[in-house]
């Protein structure tokens, strides 16, 4: 199986050898730039064709596609030059990793805008990782990606301020990027902490700083007014507003109206200083009620950080505001609060039908952009194919892209990195080996309770010895995780040695190994090695 699961797949007959590919077609450039490692001219002919496809109503038509395999040749059917984009990604994937077989596929994705914002408070993402991410989540078939990073200072504090040249350049070459790989890049601005709404020179200069951006060919942007003060702060602003969504209403129709005056293809996306809980309060129906209905509108859902994103939810905020909501989904974001804890589960707890409700889901990133890959390809995943998706599946599936063939042995360490607002439960597996050890030991087979013990130790000192290579981006990110499974790693070795030969000194040092675990903050395993840790102990007195 290949993921994004595809839609329909009937490519089931008769192994096609395709290692080498012959492209032509009314979009072979893109046939070429995504399978440039397999073209040749005397391989299997692939036809990048113009076709319209037959789908379903709800599915996204513009990124349709259809893969039919012969002996002979292969053809890639699409109505548009992004729909090519998949179907090559989707020819690369299968020859890489299933073996082309006869047949014939029809795919399309079922959310609308798919993406991730670069949304956290934190240290910004530099250029290199940002490309990484941006090719990789491309090639997974993500559509949209938001610039908004909190820690941006022209994007917040300095807003009135235009980029200087060598930070926007940067920013122009990752727009290049972007639409490079079929993502639409929206810029974002979020003026709020000092906007005076009533200020004619403030909002001059805000269309000055969208129009710089504009000026390279941007043509999304965000207007986001998260985390901002409730209150007015200027007492002209409290004398002609009667309410604060007044004012919001107030900014963003006068944005909007001289964005579409400038260029009518602009699109706007907005953040409300009420993103989350009930929305059927007073401020997010005024809000919503004022703002054009071609403005998107984020919306985290029950909470900062929601745990479900539940259709029913979705409806709720329909009615109240007139929009369906764009999702700013707080997964697998670690910043403020989340600091201690790194968020490497696949994405759960979205309703598969939720696409028809809203304008998509947009996943506010961790500070490491490497770790963000893991849990951003299993939402690229759900987002194209919320039926098809499964969790544990297309986790594995994220693991070995990343890892390859480490992939089993880095498993023993992301076991323990599953508790986030999704779920408090994690260490299944070692949950799992624990109580193994537990019923051996109980049933008096303490001999074969400290063997599978020791496999077990073994398995996590290898992986300890893995995460450690601090050369190979992904593990230098996680450090501070890699240093807790360490200790994770000596408090086993205690609790072992306990088991085997209780002495006083072994006592002794497990209990100064567990002090030594619990005291740390960072988050990795908690209550079934403590539990054991414990145990053990008890035993002892
Ligand atoms: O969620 C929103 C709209 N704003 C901020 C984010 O910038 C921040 O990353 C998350 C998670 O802490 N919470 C917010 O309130």
């Amino acid at each position: 199986m290949i993921y994004p699961v595809m839609q329909k797949n009937n490519l089931d007959g008769k192994d096609v050898k395709a290692e080498k590919l012959n492209i032509s077609g009314e979009f072979s450039a893109v046939g070429e730039k995504v399978l440039k490692h397999l073209s040749a001219p005397e391989g299997v002919s692939v036809s990048f064709v113009k076709e319209s496809q037959n789908i379903p109503a709800d599915g996204v038509r513009e990124e349709a596609y259809s893969i039919t395999v012969s002996e002979s040749e292969i053809i890639i059917a699409s109505e548009t030059e992004i729909g090519a984009f998949r179907g090559a990604n989707t020819l690369s994937r299968l020859i890489r990793e299933e073996g082309l077989k006869e047949g014939t596929a029809v795919d399309y994705p079922l959310f609308k805008k798919r993406g991730y914002i670069e949304g956290f408070y934190g240290p910004t993402w530099d250029q290199e990782k940002r490309a990484s991410v941006m090719k990789l989540m491309a090639a997974y078939g993500m559509n949209s990606y938001f610039y908004a990073p909190k820690d941006d200072l022209y994007h917040r504090e300095l807003w009135r301020e235009l980029y200087p040249q060598e930070e926007y350049e940067q920013l122009e070459a990752l727009f290049s990027l972007a639409k490079e790989n079929y993502l639409s890049f929206c810029w974002s601005v979020g003026p709020g902490l000092t906007y005076c709404y009533t200020s004619e020179s403030d909002f001059n200069q805000l269309m000055a700083k969208i129009e710089s951006i504009y000026k390279m060919g941007v043509r999304n942007f965000g207007l986001l007014l998260d985390d901002i003060p409730w209150e007015f702060q200027y007492d002209e602003d409290s004398k002609s507003f009667s309410t604060i969504a007044q004012a919001h209403v107030d900014l963003i129709n006068k944005t909007y109206n001289h964005l579409k005056a400038l260029d009518s293809t602009i699109h706007l996306t907005v953040c409300p200083t009420q993103y989350s809980g009930d929305c059927a309060g007073e401020y997010i129906r005024e809000f919503g009620k004022g703002v054009p209905k071609d403005v998107d509108i984020f919306w985290t859902g029950a909470e900062i950080c929601s745990r479900v994103l539940p259709t029913r939810e979705a409806k709720e905020f329909i009615e109240n505001t007139d929009h369906k909501p764009i999702y700013w989904d707080n997964y697998p974001v670690n910043d403020c609060e989340m600091y201690h804890e790194l968020h490497l589960g696949a994405i759960i707890g979205r309703d598969k039908d939720l696409y028809k409700h809203c304008e998509g889901i947009i996943s506010n990133v961790m500070e490491y952009a490497e770790c963000s890959k893991i849990p951003l390809l299993t939402i690229a995943d759900f987002l194209w194919n919320p039926e098809g998706y499964n969790p544990d599946e297309s986790l594995q599936n994220a693991h070995r892209e990343i890892l390859g063939d480490k992939a089993e042995s880095f498993s023993y360490f992301a076991d323990h990195l599953g508790v986030s607002c999704l779920s408090r439960y994690s260490s299944a597996f070692m949950s799992k080996t624990l109580g193994q050890v537990a019923f051996l030991e109980a049933s008096g087979r303490r001999d074969e309770a400290i063997a599978f013990l020791d496999s077990y130790i073994e398995k996590m000192r290898e992986c300890l010895e893995l995460i450690s290579d601090t050369t190979v981006p992904l593990f230098a990110e996680m450090q501070k995780w890699v240093k807790k499974f360490s200790m994770c790693c000596d408090l086993l070795d205690c609790i072992r040695e306990v088991k085997a030969k209780p002495t006083e000194e072994a006592v002794k040092r497990l209990e100064e190994e567990l002090h030594k675990y619990n005291y740390d903050a960072v988050l990795l395993t908690g209550f079934c090695l403590r539990e054991t840790a414990e145990k053990t102990l008890k035993k002892c007195k």
